[in-house]
């Protein structure tokens, strides 16, 4: 029997220059594996922990003690384990920590091993890591969500709402659909060049301009998408992360850059006519984390037409997913492993999703590594959606990459388009 033989974690830098967990694990067979844990920036109150030292290095955001955690504690749970069985792997991790969100051991030290070990367990069968996790039914390209014009707590300019977005609906395949997407960020970028607009780049690879209010950044992706020669709508669409719970003040919602403060329903009135404007197909975290009645009049209001994703409000907890689902609020998850800390808990939030009619995207954090673990588990999973980043910055272009060469090699694989919202 082949069992996991040697458990390791270092600390290395996240794209934002600050350190994060690498867990290597070995199998007795000799495969083995990495893989890099990401972080987030503006985080749900109610992830997972994510352990960090707080002493003096990297000024409190040292990983040590969430490596020593995996060098000491769950490598002595884990080592003579099978691999195979992800599910009692991340059980046993579950148990070693004896906390609900691994605030003993940290969900930074758990979701690297438990990452690594599926990978450890792939590589061993000689299979790629989708068809690991997802099987013989693992076909579904996703969709790109790119972030090409990044505001709020991802970039140091003015515009409130944190990510706008394109999605490549009107094409073929992935790998159409990204060459499109570049194309428009290209144009994107002679547009704000024109307009004596910063071009320097956010967290996630897109531009940063200060721009006057938070339906400009539409309008100039409009604009980008119509001279790469695509048509907005239905070769293109719009999708947002507004991140709402970063700008809520006493009294409602903050939108610096317009100096106003809203209410739930004026934003909810806001998002309305945004819709009616432009093709928007997605927002995400709308309303704020908090704002559970507003999120239910939101889902009201435009759930049957656009899809409205919760992030911060889910946490990619299945509990809170459910609470979600039994109260009609929201329609789409978004699917962060390390929301909820592991592999296993990850894929149980997808199902519970799947099996109610909510849309899954796959989507990595503002802080990330060249992990394209994602990518993977996007197809196993059959998303249909990933969210990571614009095609520039080499964590952003490691997924798409991944992806790509994903659909190299699917035969019969699908890409929805424009079929995901039909
Ligand atoms: C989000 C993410 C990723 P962060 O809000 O959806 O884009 O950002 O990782 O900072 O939470
Ligand atoms: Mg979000």
């Amino acid at each position: 029997m082949i069992f996991i033989e040697d458990v390791v974690a270092t600390e290395v830098m996240d794209s934002r220059g600050n350190p994060t967990v690498k867990a290597t694990v070995t199998l007795s067979d000799g495969s083995t594996a990495s893989a890099t844990v990401p972080s987030g920036a503006s985080t749900g109150k109610r992830e997972a922990l994510e352990l960090r030292d707080g002493d003096s290095r990297y000024m409190g955001k040292g990983v040590l003690k969430a490596c020593n955690n995996v060098n000491e504690i769950l490598s002595d749970a884990l080592i003579g384990i099978s691999p195979f069985n992800q599910a009692t792997v991340d059980a046993i991790m579950k148990e070693a920590d004896g906390t609900d969100n691994y605030s003993n051991l940290g969900a930074n030290a758990v979701l690297g091993v438990s990452m690594a070990v599926a990978r450890a367990a792939a590589m061993s069968l000689e299979m790629p890591l989708y068809r690991y996790l997802g099987g013989a039914n693992a076909m579904v390209m996703p969709v790109p969500m790119l972030n090409i014009i990044n505001g709020g707590s991802h970039a140091d300019n003015s515009v409130d709402f944190q990510e706008y977005m394109i999605m490549p609906i009107g094409f073929e395949d992935f790998a159409e659909g990204l060459r499109a997407s570049s194309e428009v960020y290209h144009n994107l970028k002679k547009i704000l060049h024109e307009r004596g607009a910063n071009t320097a780049l956010g967290d996630e690879g897109g531009f940063a301009p200060d721009l006057s209010s938070n339906e400009e950044p539409i309008e100039v992706i409009m604009q980008a998408i119509a001279k790469a020669g695509y048509q907005a709508g239905t070769d293109i669409a719009i999708a947002m992360d507004v991140a709402a719970s970063e700008f809520v003040v006493e009294g409602g919602y903050r939108l610096e850059s317009e100096g106003r403060t809203l209410n739930s329903d004026e934003l909810i009135a806001y998002y309305e006519m945004l819709c009616d404007k432009y093709p928007i197909v997605s927002i995400e975290d709308g309303l704020s984390e908090d704002d559970w009645e507003g999120w239910k009049r939101l889902t009201q209001r435009l759930g049957h037409r656009v899809q409205l994703v919760g992030d911060d409000l889910f946490v990619t907890n299945a509990a809170i997913l459910s609470e979600g689902i039994q109260k009609g609020i929201a329609n789409a998850i978004l699917i962060k492993p390390n929301q909820i800390g592991s592999v296993s808990e990850t894929m149980q939030t997808v199902r519970l999703a799947q099996r109610n009619g909510y849309k899954c995207i796959m989507s990595h954090r503002s802080g990330e590594s060249e992990d394209a673990f994602i990518a993977d588990f996007a197809v196993a999973l059959n998303c249909g959606e990933i969210k990571t980043g614009s095609t520039a910055r080499g964590e952003r272009t490691a997924k798409y990459n991944r992806l790509l060469e994903i659909e190299n090699e699917v035969v019969y694989g699908e890409y929805l388009g424009e079929n995901l919202f039909s």
